[in-house]
């Protein structure tokens, strides 16, 4: 399936239902005062997030949205129905902007959560409303109200708690798929992984944090190198940033060289980013031929009061280590910002 997370669309509420302009006519009655019911109001234009979505993609195939409007008020007092409210579904982690100020309307992150992106148009009074004293046959009734229209720029920025960073063929995505369930696609060339992967990591037994796996960055991604910078901003509301850094043979680069090449794109991303508490693992143990590379790195790490984790995803050392490391960094956090 596409990945899609930014769309603009278009969205339109109902129009308010007219007034209706009535008189009431019974026999034996004569001149009967005036009976014309309210417009209904329209419908309203409602954004609401549903975990059951993972991407904004079935709102690139519409990105007009109307909803219906109210029904015109009728005789004997009767008032018309409201229009029906079009719900617009979107995954949580959606935020809402407004295309022409910019602004953000609203962050939409629990499931089950709604916004009303659009007001339905208020449907206009009948002429029941307007009798007085010295008019006792009002021959008009409002009209119903326009429904608010706007353009909105819906944009999905990924509910993570640790965010998995590197170059391409780190083992970013090994990582993933032995620490979660989730089971990415795994291979020896750059960028295989395309779009950001989601995972649920299980540690100290009933607890749990999510953790995501995007595509690699590599230098001069702010120039749009590589797939660049468009996947950075779904890591944006984690918690913690894990740095994984290939140190066996099958990169010859230097580690902290290549350590420090991401993490300058990072910074040039967002200094926001660059705040975050960072660790670094250092991956693929189990090839040989990185002893003194992982020396190399582990040592710049304690330089730099990076907490430093050797790892290998493939046999598992120090997974659990790690796992149990990022989840209290994440509970750390969270409880930081209650
Ligand atoms: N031997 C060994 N190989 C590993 C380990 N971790 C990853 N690999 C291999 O390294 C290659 C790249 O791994 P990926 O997990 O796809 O790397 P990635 O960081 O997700 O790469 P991109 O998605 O391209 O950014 C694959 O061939 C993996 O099998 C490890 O711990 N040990
Ligand atoms: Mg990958």
């Amino acid at each position: 399936m596409k990945f899609i997370d930014q769309v603009k669309i278009y969205v339109s509420a109902g129009h308010g239902g007219s007034g209706c302009v009535a008189f009431r006519r019974e026999k034996y009655v004569a001149k009967g005062g005036p009976s014309g019911g309210d417009g209904g109001r329209g419908g309203h234009i409602i954004i609401k997030a549903t975990k059951n979505m993972s991407t904004l993609l079935d709102l690139r195939h519409q990105q007009q949205y109307r909803a219906e409007k109210g029904q015109y008020g009728m005789g004997k007092d009767m008032h018309g129905r409201n229009g029906k409210n079009m719900v617009i579904t979107v995954p949580p982690g959606t935020l809402i902007k407004d295309v022409d100020t910019d602004e953000v309307l609203f962050d939409l992150t629990d499931d089950g959560q709604e916004f009303i992106a659009a007001n339905g148009g208020r449907g206009g009074l009948g002429n029941a409303h307007f009798k007085t004293a010295t008019r006792q046959v009002p021959r008009f009734a409002q009209p119903g109200e326009d429904g608010e229209e706007r353009n909105l720029f819906l944009e999905l920025k990924l509910l993570a708690d640790v965010g998995l960073v590197g170059l391409p063929n780190a083992g970013k995505s090994t990582l993933i798929s032995s620490i979660s369930a989730a089971r990415p696609k795994i291979a020896d060339y750059p960028f295989t992984t395309l779009i950001p992967n989601l995972g649920v990591v299980q540690y100290g037994g009933y607890k749990s944090f999510v953790i995501a796996d995007i595509p690699g960055l590599i230098e001069g991604a702010h120039k749009g190198t590589g797939l660049g910078f468009q996947f950075l901003r779904h890591i944006e509301r984690t918690s913690v940033l894990l740095h994984l850094v290939d140190i066996s043979e099958m990169t010859e680069d230097d580690p902290v060289d290549n350590f420090e090449k991401i993490h300058k794109e990072l910074e040039l991303f967002s200094a926001e980013l660059i705040k975050k508490p960072q660790a670094v693992a250092a991956t693929k143990l189990d090839i040989k031929g990185s002893g003194e590379r992982l020396d190399r790195l582990a040592e710049y790490c304690k330089d730099n009061h990076y907490d430093f984790f050797p790892i290998c995803a493939v046999t598992k050392d120090g997974i659990k280590e790690l796992a149990n490391y990022l989840g209290a960094k994440v509970q750390e956090h969270k409880s930081n910002i209650e």
